[in-house]
């Protein structure tokens, strides 16, 4: 056997430790974007949740969730920055600061505002979403919690 004369091991003893090391490096890698997934996962549905009790508590004193009169929908994919901007100034008016516009992965909160509406769009769902890790509208890892279900009268 060809020995490396300073530290005795030979060629294939040296290959296959580096594969072990590479080999433990991708298993290390992997787990760790898993656990950095989940993490983002459930900080979008601790935020969510944040959003809804603000959003709740805004309309026990102003008897609608922003806006009053109107409906805001995101309309675009990923969602426009606008309507959420729009929601967060009105509960921050109300005094609930402290909202991020984006989610975990850097796009804007979709936001869809039917609490109180009249006409074609009374008493559909509100809700407030994050279209996830793949940055669009569906595709299974949207994660969207309803805040007010078809509530269109007593408002
Ligand atoms: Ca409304
Ligand atoms: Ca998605």
């Amino acid at each position: 056997m060809n020995r490396i004369k300073s530290f005795g091991f030979t060629i294939v003893e040296l290959l296959i430790v580096v594969v072990v090391i590479g080999i433990l490096a991708a298993i290390v890698t992997v787990a760790y974007s898993g656990i950095t997934a989940q993490a983002r996962t459930n900080q979008a549905s601790s935020e969510l949740a944040s959003f809804k009790k603000a959003m709740l508590a805004y309309k026990v004193v102003n008897r609608e969730l922003p806006p009053v009169g109107d409906a805001w929908n995101y309309n675009t994919d990923p969602p426009s920055c606008a309507t959420i901007n729009s929601l967060i100034a009105a509960l921050s008016g109300a005094g609930y600061v402290g909202f991020s516009a984006t989610d975990p992965w850097g796009n804007c909160w979709g936001y869809d505002d039917n609490d109180c509406n009249t006409g074609s769009l009374g008493g559909a769902n509100t809700y407030i979403e994050s279209v996830g890790p793949d940055g669009v509208n569906g595709g299974g890892d949207d994660i969207v919690l309803h805040v007010s279900v078809k509530e269109a009268t007593g408002c």
